[in-house]
């Protein structure tokens, strides 16, 4: 009954359990949660003091910059002059382009008008408290200085600048936090990285030319955690969070654990649910969508492009409104889950006009309404969320949630914060409060000049003006006991 999950590495580990790895099972691109896994983690060991502790910076900030940043801004979203399908960061997939091909784009790489100052400055005033970046995705470009491997921004571009450690030092300086993104287990230009197959980004994987053959393990051991190492140990008092993505069933328990060994060194890092091997990580991942009720009892995070793509594309202008990006960070801290908002910077380091704006337009409305979004509690009340329809299906044929998009809700210790997106004629009405109210006011109404509560039997009637201060968004507080 020996098994290898006791090897050197995994064995030197303190807390080291020799429990059967279940096989990963592969659900679409979702790798299904065992119960067992070669090195314990440090959430399957902490007591949930700790964890709180650990996660509570998170928590509390619900909203973050994602950023997806590397050479596909250079192809923009054509190549040979060929608008390709899909998301501008698989361009290299979509593409089926060369490994030598793709290697050649980091010559041209020379993104003089990147300023980390600026970045740094645009997530601040959108009031997003933390940033994710691409230090490398899975073209296997690292947009930082390894010495584990030289296909890098620093050593392969004429560039020759750490745009990671440029941010570290400006976060620093501007009190954002920092994590990284890295792409673990697929790697299009590392011999035995893995590829999903293309066109549908889903397993089986497969590969598009013979340069990428070779061995999953050994690409694990000479560049993947080597690289990892480097960037958790050389940026100072970052990253704050690790964000793998896209799992395969070449990353086996074992694996995992060894790269669960190196965060295990990292007592306050947070890592999602994405690093494969059967681990859970600290975080739920919901991408482009939001969960109807959120995930009790699990951290979550929802990562939402603004356009519909993450690595820039030269021609995708289907930007959301301001009102649909405010309303989702609304919308996801009602349930109790963080918003990482992506911006993707073209390849001379500008980011798109189209995505300031919005982030500048939605940091307008936080400036006034910070309060019912920052370390709030998720809804007391279920019924603003929408309801489960009798007759519609959702994709996966299961009963579809409409949402009721007039308001949301958060929650302090002594106040309700009720988010209108429509406003009501003259009175909100709640049917039933969960607390006793005390007294309402408009947040935006630095004077907090009461509005006119009338108790009526469960429910409460609050009097209000006759039109919005917001229209997308008008906070009415109700102080609570
Ligand atoms: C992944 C990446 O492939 C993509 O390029 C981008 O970085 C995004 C944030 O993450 O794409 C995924 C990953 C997981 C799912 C779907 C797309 N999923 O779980 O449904």
């Amino acid at each position: 009954m020996i098994r290898n999950c006791c090897s050197a590495a995994v064995a030197a580990v303190l807390l080291t359990t020799c429990a059967l790895p279940s096989p990963a099972q592969i659900e679409g691109e979702r790798i299904a949660i065992s119960s067992s896994h070669p090195v314990a983690a440090i959430q399957d060991t902490e007591t949930p003091a700790q964890r709180d502790a650990r996660m509570g910076w998170w928590r509390d900030a619900r909203f973050g910059m994602f950023i997806h940043w590397g050479l596909y801004s250079i192809p923009a979203g054509t190549w040979n002059g060929k608008d390709i399908n899909g998301i501008g960061e698989w361009i290299m997939n979509s593409a089926s382009i060369p490994v030598a091909d793709y290697k050649a784009l980091a010559k041209q790489f020379n993104p003089t008008a990147f300023n980390a100052h600026d970045i740094v400055a645009l997530a601040k005033s959108a009031g997003m408290k933390y940033i994710v970046i691409t230090a490398k995705h899975h073209d296997g470009f690292a947009m930082f200085d390894p010495k584990a491997d030289p296909f890098n921004i620093v050593a392969a571009t004429p560039f020759h600048r750490d745009p990671i450690r440029e941010l570290a030092v400006e976060c620093n300086k501007q009190g954002m936090k920092l994590g990284f993104y890295y792409s673990q287990d697929q790697d299009w230009t590392a011999p035995g990285g893995a590829a999903y197959k293309k066109d549908d980004h889903k397993p089986p994987t497969f590969h598009w030319d013979a340069a990428q053959d070779g061995d999953f393990a050994t690409y694990l051991h000479n560049k993947a955690i080597p690289q990892m190492k480097e960037l958790l140990t050389n940026y100072g008092d970052f990253p704050v969070v690790i964000w793998f993505d896209t799992p395969t069933k070449d990353m086996s328990p074992a694996l995992a654990g060894e790269i669960v060994t190196l965060l295990n060194q990292h007592p306050n890092l947070i890592w999602n649910n994405r690093l494969g091997g059967g681990y859970k990580g600290d975080t739920e991942t919901p991408e482009q969508f939001i969960p109807a009720q959120g995930y009790p009892g699990r951290d979550w995070e929802a990562c939402m492009t603004m356009n519909d793509t993450w690595g820039y594309k030269s021609y995708d202008t289907n930007f959301k409104s301001t009102q649909t990006l405010l309303r989702n960070l609304i919308d996801i801290a009602s349930k109790g889950g963080n918003y990482l908002l992506n911006i993707g910077p073209d390849s001379k380091g500008n980011v798109p006009p189209a995505e300031i704006e919005r982030l500048q337009e939605v940091g307008k409305w936080i400036a006034t309404n910070s309060e019912a979004i920052y370390g709030t509690k998720p809804t007391l009340f279920g019924s603003e969320a929408g309801a489960v329809s009798s007759t519609e299906k959702d994709k996966q044929g299961k009963p579809k949630f409409i949402p009721a998009w007039n308001w949301r809700s958060t929650t302090a210790v002594d106040k309700i914060y009720i988010e209108l997106f429509t406003w009501p004629d003259g009175n909100f009405h709640l049917e039933k409060s969960p607390r006793t109210v005390t007294g309402a006011y408009l947040l935006a109404d630095k004077a907090h000049n009461p509005l006119k509560v009338t108790q009526t039997g469960s429910g409460v009637d609050i009097a209000l003006p006759s039109a919005p201060v917001d229209p997308i968004a008008t906070v009415l507080v109700l102080n609570t006991k």
